[in-house]
């Protein structure tokens, strides 16, 4: 062994023995990733935010001040495009960055710290931003801080630190500029998507930022609001119920949600909300999109004659299911719509109750079936299937010739006493749109406000 390969082995032993001992202290003495730099925020994010007088204003900031905050929300899935949401323990606040793909930089979890001096403040229909003041066109603008001084501007510092959303109610967010919650990632729980027929947003060459509404089972309705960009544009919505994690954001007086991915959209209890004490079934179609086709889980809606069938429909801030043969020019017009299965249980009293309207009435039937053998898929007209018609128990709506009523009338109570277990509730639209006029039956029959309850 030569003098030199004995002074390499040892210089490569020695290497490896103080890679060794390095790693050994990074692992015992910090974090990973980059420390917090030398410098300390002066003032909170809603200190910040109260500066700026809201009515989308230019509020330039001419003072020393910094700020610090957690990256809560990054442009990774592309839902958020050229920024980030920052948040302390007073708020949050959008950041606008002149740069793409900033996740690799500010990952959720990463502490950054902004001298605002020479930023600008504004708002964007009351969801206010930190960037800069440009002009374009003229006219004065807020933009974002220009890639090539986003390293004057913003400093970043520890990696992974926690995030952790605000567990809130609907009422505790108020579109007010300054509420504490805008900006910030909040969580709600208790709800779902009311139309499970769609994705998160457009998935055609238009790519239009899209809104899809999510209820709770107490009926209150919110936005998550969502570009067609996002990497889970064309996903469809979640089926289920439970919560969603998003930041909050406002557009004027409407609350809108926007999620990082679809893993803020954690819906794995059963969709449909508990049923009050005594009720059995209800649906009052509240959940539909309309006008539109009906969107009801384990439905059946249908036409077993014709080109119609029953349909979503709003009038009045009330929506109902709807059906008319009414210009289909179908000789013969048969639709059904079947409710979901219904379990009776043991109750001694079991009461259906509904309400019905007959608008431009010449004619055409509704009828009240009830079956205890359908399978609760396919055609509720095919052979096999009994269904009893009990149309007689009930209170139709008289109609009128021209127009409609001006309510719908309550069916009064139909005893579901003479049966047990699991039953199919069917409303069956008897009707007819021949040539000519004189044989039509094509009134427009509407339900609403469907309920069962057992005592
Ligand atoms: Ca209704
Ligand atoms: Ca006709």
């Amino acid at each position: 062994m030569n003098r030199f390969f004995k002074i390499s082995l040892i210089a490569t032993f020695l290497t490896g023995f103080a890679i060794l001992l390095n790693s050994c202290k990074k692992e015992f003495d910090s974090p990973p990733g980059p420390k917090d730099q030398n410098i300390v925020a002066n003032t909170t994010i809603a200190d910040l935010k109260a500066l700026h007088p809201g009515n989308g204003a230019y509020t330039m900031v001419n003072s020393d001040i910094i700020i610090s905050g957690v990256v809560v929300a990054n442009d990774k899935s592309g839902n958020l495009y050229k920024q980030l949401y920052i948040e302390d323990s007073t708020g949050g606040l959008q950041i606008l960055l002149d740069a793409a793909s900033l996740y690799g930089s500010y990952p959720i979890g990463r502490r950054i710290y902004i001298k605002c001096n020479g930023l600008c403040l504004s708002d964007y229909n009351r969801l206010m931003a930190l960037g800069v003041k440009a002009n374009v066109a003229g006219l004065p603008s807020q933009e974002g801080i220009p890639s090539a001084l986003i390293s004057q501007y913003v400093i970043g510092g520890s990696l992974g630190n926690a995030v952790t959303p605000h567990v809130v109610t609907l009422n505790d967010l108020t579109t007010n500029m300054q509420d504490r919650y805008l900006g910030s990632l909040i969580q709600l729980e208790g709800f779902y998507f009311p139309n499970l027929n769609q994705t998160y947003s457009d998935t055609s060459a238009y790519k239009s930022t899209q809104n899809r509404d999510i209820k709770n089972c107490d009926g209150q309705t919110t936005i998550i609001r969502t570009s067609a960009y996002a990497n889970f544009a064309g996903q469809r919505v979640a089926q289920g119920r439970g919560t969603v994690t998003a930041i909050y954001t406002v557009f004027g007086n409407t609350k809108q949600l926007l999620i990082r991915d679809t893993g803020d959209v954690n819906f794995n209890e059963p969709y449909d909300c508990p049923l009050p004490p005594g009720v059995l079934f209800q649906e009052d179609f509240e959940g539909q999109v309309t006008p539109g086709p009906l969107v009801l889980n384990n439905w059946f809606v249908g036409a077993e004659a014709g080109s119609k069938t029953w349909e979503a429909r709003l009038f009045s801030s009330n929506k109902y299911a709807q059906m008319s043969a009414f210009s289909t020019n179908d000789a013969s017009a048969k639709a059904w719509m079947v409710t979901k299965a219904i379990n009776l249980g043991a109750f001694a009293n079991k009461t259906l109750t509904f309400e019905t309207n007959a608008g431009f009435h010449n004619g055409a039937v509704l009828k009240l079936l009830i079956s205890t053998d359908y399978s609760g898929t396919g055609n509720p007209w095919a052979g096999g299937v009994n269904w009893t018609d009990i149309s007689s128990q009930a209170t139709f709506s008289p109609g009128l010739p021209s127009g409609y009523p001006s309510s719908f009338t309550p069916s009064g109570n139909v005893s579901l006493n003479s049966y047990s277990g699991t039953v199919y509730i069917a409303f069956k639209y008897e009707g007819a749109d021949p040539s000519g006029s004189s044989s039509d039956k094509t009134t427009t029959w509407q339900v609403d406000k469907i309920k069962v309850t057992g005592l």
